[in-house]
């Protein structure tokens, strides 16, 4: 498998090399393109108009105060658009369950992923998986062994190697009208440099961290996932080194992320751009030596509790660290101050308008123009 992984992986940095000297490709280039070159290719093009895609976890499965409806968005509602990039959590898919962690039906996900991407929108994936020895969620950190094990126990290893094959068989199912499949971005084993999942920091070595993405990886190519582009996303981190101490390799990384959560609104500005400023700004570094693209791949002030939170604070910070989306996560329905996007009647929902109507943010109508 190393030779097809070699191929795929020589293939997708010719198409980064060809999309940066020309930001955009004619519909002819794009259909002799993969699904993942032709979603890095759009992202190249949206990276290079100095415009970030804005996206939404769940978005429009669920809101603030309702659940299951077909057609509405809390997004929707207040700007009377789309985000441009949703993201979605396979956790709980390795267990075979027909919903995921948070009780959204793989079908439903699956059905609406496809129509993002018919709008010209954007799909991520995140995975909070179980772990493959007990079974324990993603949260269970106590074990300090479980990567080791999914590296070293057969048994594990086995385990293991299934529930990456029920991801794969998910996105592989991700077809369009035409039966092609539609390209998105998958983030596994994210926010490892904290220690809260069973495969962060003090839960594995360096080595066995980057071992865990490679099997991740193999096992997702023998299933011939080849519509995917990978974000490597840690934590806050407070130092370049520390962003690429378990960077696993340039071979299987194609997005350089960053996820950095504010934790209280006025107070806690200040040390949330500081560390916007090192983790995204060490993502940027990064990204430029390589020819990575760069993401902002989860933020948010939860119950965003400042009235002009996006343009006082988020607008800012993508302005100052240019990235290709930013995504703020979830708007539970069943936690009350869980939401990190504002909902009608909000107290940030006109800020958000004018953050929808700044030239710099894209959202899904205009991201579908640009090809
Ligand atoms: C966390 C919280 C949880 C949720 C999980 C996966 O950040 O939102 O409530 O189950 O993400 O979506």
């Amino acid at each position: 498998m190393k030779a097809i992984y070699t191929m795929l992986a020589a293939a997708t940095m010719m198409a980064a090399y060809s999309c940066s000297g020309s930001s955009s490709r004619s519909a002819a280039d794009s259909d002799s393109l993969t699904a993942a070159q032709a979603l890095r290719a759009r992202l190249d093009s949206v990276s290079a108009s100095g415009k970030i895609i804005f996206g939404h976890d769940d978005d429009p499965v669920y809101g603030h105060t309702w659940v299951g409806d077909e057609g509405r968005s809390d997004i929707l509602e207040i700007v009377g658009d789309y985000p441009g990039v949703m993201n979605w959590d396979l956790g709980g898919i390795e267990l075979g369950d027909s919903v995921n962690l948070d009780s959204v039906s793989f079908g439903r996900m699956r059905a609406e992923a496809i129509a993002q991407d018919a709008r010209g929108g954007i799909n991520a994936f995140s995975w909070h998986s179980v772990n493959p020895v007990d079974s324990l969620n993603s949260w269970a950190c106590e074990d300090t062994t479980i990567v080791a094990q999914i590296l070293n126990d057969q048994t594990v290893m086995a385990r293991f190697d299934a529930q990456v094959r029920s991801v794969a068989r998910f996105l592989n199912s991700l077809t369009d009208a035409n039966g092609k499949k539609i390209g998105v971005i998958l983030r596994p084993w994210h926010e490892h440099t904290g220690s809260w999942f069973w495969w962060g920091e003090k839960q594995c070595t360096v080595d066995d961290y980057k071992a865990l993405w490679a099997q991740t990886r193999r096992i997702m190519d023998e299933e011939g996932v080849d519509n995917v582009l990978w974000a490597y996303s840690p934590d806050r981190v407070t130092s370049d080194e520390q962003y690429l101490e378990r960077y696993p390799g340039d071979e299987f990384v194609d997005i350089m992320g960053a996820d950095v959560y504010a934790y209280n609104a006025e107070k806690g500005v200040d040390q949330y751009r500081k560390a916007v400023a090192a983790t995204l700004g060490a993502a940027s570094r990064a990204a430029k030596e390589r020819g990575k693209l760069v993401a902002f791949t989860e933020t948010g002030l939860e119950g965003v509790t400042m009235p002009a939170w996006w343009t006082e604070v988020l607008l800012p910070a993508v302005k100052e660290w240019p990235a290709a989306y930013v995504v703020v996560w979830r708007n539970a329905h069943d936690k009350p101050g869980h939401f990190f996007a504002p909902y009608p009647g909000h107290e940030s929902a006109d800020n958000f308008k004018a953050f929808y109507s700044d030239s710099t943010t894209l959202f899904a109508r205009e991201l579908n123009n640009i090809r």
